[in-house]
């Protein structure tokens, strides 16, 4: 069912959304690439930096240890579901830690192609954290990604992760939060 299919890929997923915005609200000081260039160019830029990395680790894997405690108490409660992810070590740092891999590797990339720290890439800039996520929890829990991430979760995932990153991003603009409205 397509609603069940929504709320397991975004209880799934949140762990790997939510670092990206800590380290937007929390963010700054040292750059995570110490201001190293290469062929002329930051390797990462002054948008990616230790403290940035540090809360979005932080936020992602408390919230999966909150979310693994509710999971059993809501999945009862919620009618469309039968059951809700639980977060085991791998999975949780796995997407929390990818999510911000994906990120820093999207401005690696950036970097390379000239762009400034803060320049709009649609489609990198809006998918690079859950790929990097899956990715490395492919790698570290990959029982967790085979029982929870089915092919359906995974095509909502790429659909409506876009849409909810631009949504939360234009949000945060608005109300001050972020410098850029994407
Ligand atoms: N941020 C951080 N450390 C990180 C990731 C993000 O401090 N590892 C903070 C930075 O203040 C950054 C903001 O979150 O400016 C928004 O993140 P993002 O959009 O990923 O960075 P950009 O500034 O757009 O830089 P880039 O072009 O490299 O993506
Ligand atoms: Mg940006
Ligand atoms: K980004």
């Amino acid at each position: 069912m397509l609603v069940e299919t929504l709320v397991v890929a975004f209880w799934a997923l949140l762990p790997a959304y939510v670092p990206n915005n800590a380290a937007s609200l929390f963010g700054g000081g040292p750059p995570i690439d110490g201001e190293r260039t290469l062929g002329g160019r930051r390797v990462l830029g002054d948008g990616k930096t230790w403290r940035g990395l540090a809360a979005g680790l932080l936020a992602g894997v408390a919230l999966a240890i909150v979310l693994s405690e509710l999971a059993p108490m809501l999945a009862p409660a919620v009618p469309v579901v039968d059951a809700l992810p639980r977060f085991s070590r791998g999975a949780a740092f796995g997407l929390a830690g990818g999510a911000m891999a994906g990120d820093m590797a999207a401005s690696f990339v950036k970097r390379r192609l000239d762009r400034d720290r803060g320049q709009a890439t649609p489609g990198l800039d809006q998918l690079d954290f859950v790929v990097g996520a899956l990715v490395l929890a492919a790698v570290l829990d990959p029982a967790w990604v085979g029982e929870w991430i089915t092919l359906p979760v995974l095509a909502v995932a790429l659909v409506v992760t876009p849409v909810l990153h631009v949504g939360v991003n234009a949000a945060g603009y608005a109300a001050g939060l972020t410098k850029e409205p994407y």
